[in-house]
């Protein structure tokens, strides 16, 4: 058996939280061979650190082979002692009459914080997945509030994303989810996202010739992935939990033990490719191996594409710029 590696899990006592630390603690994240030690972090109010007590009754009451200690605090500094992986669930909700920028500032103060944190005291090639929305920019600000750890190991989740816009093109084409390759999501994890289907193949074949609709494209397809976080709150009355941890473990998965040399969507910073700035966290195609990735160079963009990258760019320079006085 292997040593113990450290994984940091914030909102840990949410809705994601809940869906996401059985399946770290399965072996489902890191592989069954991997035994895990989580460092759950939550807000220091009452009921959120009694509600974390209970995730971590339940968790002793599973009696998972493969975890091998917890750790429960509101101290981002013991959460991230050490740790291998952080993924940054917890963010705070957009209340009612709360604007967008207001948002984004009070999310910028705990991802200061938490930056500032993990740079102190994880691993010095600790990888973090920020989730907790707005999940590009908040990703942004730890990076930068963690100069002394390697910035490209600050990435986003495109992953839910990316996995319902697999799942939309299986349905349309009537084929299996799994034998679809080459898809990417591009740009910030928000409606403005572009989902990309024009180099996707199905065992080696066109996807977009064999869908070869344009008109659903642009009308039905783009903005169906780019508004089913509002369809799910809609139709449930909250918002996506189990769908968003499951691509938190794919995400991390791939990341730590390899996609097989397929096209996976992280929101990473970018390098410059693309005509992307470099640094913006952007939606990107990359392939992963050996506890790196590397970003999908050669992808020709035309004119509809450009625009749409464009666009999502656009809002995320935004968002850095509404949030550039604090870094
Ligand atoms: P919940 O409100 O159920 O849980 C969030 C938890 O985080 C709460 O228990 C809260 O006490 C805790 N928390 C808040 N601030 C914290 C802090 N500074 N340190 C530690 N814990 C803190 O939300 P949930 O449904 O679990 O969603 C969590 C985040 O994921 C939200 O920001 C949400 O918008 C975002 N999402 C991101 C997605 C993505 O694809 N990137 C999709 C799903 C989800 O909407």
């Amino acid at each position: 058996m292997k040593a113990p590696v450290r994984v940091a899990v914030t909102g840990a006592a949410g809705q994601i939280g809940y869906s996401l630390l059985f399946r770290i603690a399965a072996g489902e994240m890191l592989g069954k061979d991997q035994p895990v030690i989580l460092q759950m972090l939550e807000v220091p109010f009452e009921k959120a650190q009694a509600a974390l007590k209970g995730v971590m009754m339940e968790l002793e009451d599973c009696a998972f082979p493969l975890l091998a200690g917890m750790v429960g605090t509101d101290d981002p500094e013991v959460a991230f002692k050490d740790a291998d992986y952080a993924l940054l669930v917890g963010a705070m909700p957009r209340g009612p009459g709360m604007e967008r920028k207001d948002l984004l500032l009070k999310n910028a103060e705990i991802f200061t914080v938490q930056g500032k944190a993990l740079n102190k005291v994880a691993s010095r090639n600790v990888k973090v997945l920020v989730v907790g929305n707005p999940a590009n920019t908040n990703a942004y600000i730890a990076m930068k509030s963690a100069p002394d750890l390697p910035a490209r190991n600050f990435t986003a989740m495109l992953r839910l994303d990316h996995n319902r816009a697999l799942s939309q093109l299986a349905t349309k084409a009537a084929v299996p989810v799994a034998d679809i390759r080459k898809l990417v999501v591009w740009g910030n994890h928000s409606p403005t996202m572009y989902p990309d289907y024009r180099f996707a193949t199905v065992d080696g074949a066109s996807l977009k010739d064999k869908i070869n609709d344009a008109d659903w494209n642009a009308n039905t397809f783009i903005p169906t992935v780019g508004k089913r976080g509002a369809a799910i709150i809609e139709a449930r009355g909250l918002s996506s939990a189990a769908s968003a941890a499951n691509a938190a473990i794919d995400h991390m998965r791939d990341w730590a033990l390899g996609s097989n040399g397929e096209w996976v969507t992280m929101g990473v910073p970018s390098d410059g490719s693309y005509g992307i700035p470099e640094g913006v966290i952007y939606g990107f195609p990359v392939v992963t191996k050996d506890g790196d990735y590397t970003l999908v160079k050669d992808v020709p963009v035309d004119e509809f594409s450009r625009a749409a990258m464009d666009k999502t760019l656009a809002e995320l320079e935004e968002e850095r710029s509404g949030v550039a006085h604090l870094l």
